[in-house]
């Protein structure tokens, strides 16, 4: 075990002015929870002086002060550009606390001086209606992850650091987050990070003993196993305790040293010698009392260093005096009137260890990353379209071509190395492989003979661990990089949560001038509930648009390009786009190419439109049936539909609406992509019957469109959960979607067909069930829907 003791020659005063700065931080932070007035206790404590709702986290923020002001310190002695990741997030009074001291605050938030005045709004915005949230959010200087939902802060710090040669990302890890699924599989990323091009992360596990009511696993652990663990991940541990007393201060800032000493060993090494160093990875493990320098006992009981310490170790201070006393005992602790100048700003001298400007944690731009961001290089996307003399006459895999546009996004942008694609080990198999024809695939471990495409500066970045991906990617746009991330469309579920604290992010940081736009965050969803051949069941779910549609509607935003050329002009859109997430499902496996290049522009566009070349409603006519289908296999089937009834049923008006941008069916007071009810009105006109294919769930077509004219005439079909491993056409007929039944159910919607086109309708029902019987015996497709093309 390398414990650090004694390394560090900081003087005596030195270690006085770190010691009054943590002081003063952990002053600040006790504030933020309880003080509304009387920030420097100028007068006795009062209730009147005490929020009346006691909110926030105290048990983790005396640890997290101390890691800030020790990062400080290293950021001076080794003029180093580092930033911080807080994984528990909720200890938002500290960053809160020593941003306002280092005076990134009030830069920002010129309303919160470094005075008196700024000290009392500080401490009565905290967790108050009208001010800021308890965690570090998005409103927080130098902070590029919320940490309420735990478990990202290593992917997150990761994210940054690729790319960022000189960065160092400290990343604070709960002993409570350590245990969560996406954190464990995290530790695995600095697998990922080059030491020549790329930054460090620098992993601080706090073991402050305990979560909200319980143990942490990790801090029980017997020290010499969690070594081994950290080990095993590649990690060479460097111990801080705190036995007792004295605060460890030398040990801490020994630790630091040894660590960045060590981080530029290995970066020196591999950008000199270009030689991967083979060796772990410095990170610290820092065990505390949680609660530390807290109320030790409260009503008899103990709290500091246990799991009482967790948010408000006082809890009735503003009606119990004996509670309201021991709060003033414990913030006088702190001796403020050493630490504050009569006007309330900090004393100079507890400042002597601070960076200055950027260097400033609080003011790292790489946590604002859009103040870096570089506008990506982009090729005209039309250059990769494929030629289409007439709709539906040959067919490709969309991914596939837009894998080709990809890899020159790629290429063009490889000298600023600000793009990378993101996936778990599915890059090849949703058919984006042209990638691997210009960079490869991350990978800084040992090579074999057998393995391909593997590249320790590649920039095609596959781990099996969609929180990875996820993490990785959000931590790489948000400070202010590009890229995309593709997935199977089932699993993309297990990063729900993620998305929706990215989108909560994004909607929240629009509202902040100080905050720079950053590049959307771009999902593909392939491999898609239709087309999972090899699969079956567990593959198919197509819900993620519907988890999407919650969110608020300035930030998202879905796509379904029904082929490659529709595929790559969406693909393109969202590339330039800022602030979003972007979802795009696309088929990877052959689709027919509908539209030539230029329509696909204009239809993209359009967002919804009519395709004329499918309808025989004419200029002029009012249709007697809308065939609506958003998605490449619902496009398929309602062509081949409407191919039956304009053959059977030639005087039957038939429409074909599709659907690109999922968003252009809300109203436009819901959304900025809406369509106002006229123009809804005239694709969809009232008292028509519409059959609408939709590539997910159809409730959310209901839900998008309940408040239109037309409402009442809608028909969906979509993914009804019916599924298992068969032929393509087999699962939209499982699911009732296929062209047999959009037929069948346009004549029982249509008034009057159903007594006219009795004998098709019953053709229908006979096809449903010669497709069953035909692939109980041939395995495969009837010839008839197979082969089928376009003619109309
Ligand atoms: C994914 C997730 N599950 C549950 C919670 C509720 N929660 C908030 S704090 C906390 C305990 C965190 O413990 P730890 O990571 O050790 O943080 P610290 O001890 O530093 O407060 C829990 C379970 C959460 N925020 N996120
Ligand atoms: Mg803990």
């Amino acid at each position: 075990m390398t414990t650090v003791t004694e390394r560090h020659e900081l003087t005596a005063a030195r270690v006085q002015v770190l010691d009054r700065y943590w002081r003063a931080a952990n002053y600040l932070s006790v504030g933020q929870i309880y003080l509304m007035d009387n920030p420097l206790l100028a007068q006795p404590l009062s209730p009147e002086h005490i929020k009346p709702r006691l909110l926030g986290h105290w048990g983790t923020t005396p640890g997290l002060n101390f890691i800030w002001a020790h990062l400080d310190r290293a950021i001076v002695d080794h003029d180093a550009d580092m930033m911080i990741v807080i994984g528990p997030g909720h200890g938002g009074p500290a960053a809160l606390a020593n941003c306002w001291l280092e005076g990134s605050y009030s830069e920002i938030y010129t309303h919160v001086p470094q005075d008196a005045t700024g000290m009392q709004r500080l401490f009565r915005q905290f967790s108050f209606p009208g001010g800021v949230p308890s965690h570090v959010a998005a409103e927080t200087p130098g902070s590029i992850h919320e940490g309420g939902e735990l478990g990202y802060s290593l992917s997150h710090a990761h994210g940054a650091a690729f790319d960022n040669p000189d960065l160092i990302v400290a990343c604070v890890v709960g002993d409570g987050e350590a245990e969560t699924g996406p954190l464990a599989t995290s530790w695995h990323s600095h697998r990922f990070l080059n030491p020549a091009s790329d930054g460090a992360v620098l992993p601080i596990l706090h073991l402050n003993g305990y979560k909200i009511a319980n143990p942490a696993v990790l801090a029980r652990l017997p020290e010499d196993e969690l070594n081994a663990l950290l080990r095993g991940y590649g990690y060479e541990p460097i111990w801080v305790t705190t036995p007792g007393h004295p605060v460890p201060h030398l040990e801490m800032a020994g630790a630091l040293d040894t660590a960045i000493i060590r981080i530029r060993e290995i970066q020196e090494e591999a950008r000199t010698r270009r030689q991967r160093p083979g060796q772990s990875w410095p990170m610290i493990v820092m065990r505390t009392p949680k609660g530390w320098t807290g109320p030790a006992e409260v009503d008899g009981l103990p709290v500091e260093g246990t799991w009482r310490a967790h948010q408000v170790p006082l809890a009735n201070v503003a009606t119990n005096p004996a509670h309201l006393r021991q709060l003033e005992e414990w913030l006088r602790s702190y001796r403020p009137e050493e630490l504050f100048m009569p006007d309330g700003s900090p004393h100079h001298d507890l400042l002597g260890l601070v960076p200055h400007d950027g260097q400033r944690l609080g003011a790292s731009p790489h946590a604002n990353g859009g103040v870096l961001l570089r506008e990506l290089e982009m090729p005209d996307f039309r250059h990769f379209g494929v030629p289409v003399q007439a709709p539906g006459q040959r067919a490709s895999e969309p991914t596939r071509v837009l894998g080709t546009m990809l890899a020159e996004v790629m290429r063009l942008n490889a000298s600023q190395s600000n793009f990378r694609v993101f996936g778990p080990d599915e890059t090849e198999s949703n058919r984006l492989n042209a990638l691997l024809s210009v960079t490869g695939k991350t990978w800084e471990e040992a090579v074999v003979a057998t393995d391909v495409n593997l590249a320790a500066d590649g920039r095609v970045m596959e781990i099996l661990s969609e929180h990875s991906c996820q993490g990785w990617l959000e931590g790489y746009l948000l400070t202010g990089r590009h890229g995309l991330f593709s997935c199977y469309e089932a699993f993309i579920h297990i990063v729900d949560s993620m998305f929706n604290q990215h989108s909560k992010w994004l909607k929240v940081a629009r509202k902040l001038a100080w905050r720079r736009p950053i590049a959307s965050l771009n999902i593909l969803l392939t491999s898609h509930v239709w087309r999972q051949d090899h699969n079956g069941f567990s593959h198919q779910d197509p819900g993620f648009i519907d988890l999407v549609m919650n969110k608020k509607a300035e930030v998202i935003r879905v796509y379904l390009p029904p082929d490659a050329n529709t595929l790559l002009s969406v693909a393109d859109h969202c590339l330039r786009s800022r602030d979003y997430v972007n979802v795009i499902v696309a088929g990877k496996q052959p689709q027919p190419d509908w539209l030539d290049m230029e329509s696909a522009v204009l239809h993209c566009s359009r967002g919804a439109g009519i395709w004329e070349w499918a309808s025989n409603d004419g200029d002029g006519n009012e249709p007697d049936v809308v065939l609506g289908c958003a998605g490449d296999v619902p496009t398929l089937e309602v062509l081949a539909a409407t191919d039956i009834l304009r053959r059977n049923l030639p005087d039957l008006r038939v429409r074909v609406v599709n659907v690109v941008d999922l968003m252009r069916l809300q109203p436009d007071s819901e959304h900025p992509h809406g369509m106002s009810d006229p123009e809804f009105d005239a694709l969809f006109p009232p008292g028509r019957p519409v059959i609408f294919a939709y590539h997910g769930y159809p409730w959310l077509i209901h839900r998008l469109t309940y408040t239109r004219a037309s409402h009442d005439d809608f028909h969906v079909r979509g993914y009804i959960e019916e599924g298992t491993t068969t032929t393509p056409f087999d699962m939209v007929v499982m699911n009732n979607m296929d062209r047999f039944h959009l037929v069948m159910d346009v004549i029982d919607r249509v008034p009057g067909l159903a007594r006219r086109a009795s004998q098709l309708r019953q053709d229908m029902v006979d096809s449903r069930a010669r497709h069953w019987a035909w692939t109980r015996e041939h395995g495969d497709d009837m010839p008839e829907v197979k082969d089928w093309t376009w003619s109309a």
